[in-house]
């Protein structure tokens, strides 16, 4: 670095930088059609949830409007957003699913 030692020094970095990736959250957001046993199935076919995990969740969708399903990389995220939103059409339930950067 510049200072009044005279030289033109370049700043060495000390510490080994090992950024990490961003990590994402999946969103699953209430509405007022999908069968309550639909978000169920969601959550554990895709999110690892054993039952009573994924009863709970989605009875806190219901309840507030929107919870977290699991937090990933921007890949694995956008995947789990695809499958669910696909699921969704497929079986023409409205359900919507977001990802959002933590
Ligand atoms: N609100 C829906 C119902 O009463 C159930 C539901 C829960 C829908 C969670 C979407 O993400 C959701 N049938």
């Amino acid at each position: 670095d510049q200072d009044d030692d005279g030289d033109v020094g370049v700043k060495v970095e000390t510490r080994p930088k090992t950024k990490r990736p961003p990590l994402y959250k999946v969103l699953i957001l209430n509405d007022d059609y999908t069968p309550m046993e639909f978000v169920v199935h969601v959550l554990e076919r895709y999110f690892g949830m054993t039952h009573a995990q994924a009863v709970e969740l989605m009875l806190t969708v219901h309840q507030k409007g929107v919870a977290v399903a699991g937090v990933f990389s921007h890949e694995i995220a956008e995947t789990k957003v695809a499958l669910v939103m696909d699921l969704a059409q497929r079986h023409q339930h409205p359900l919507q699913c977001t990802m959002e950067k933590e």
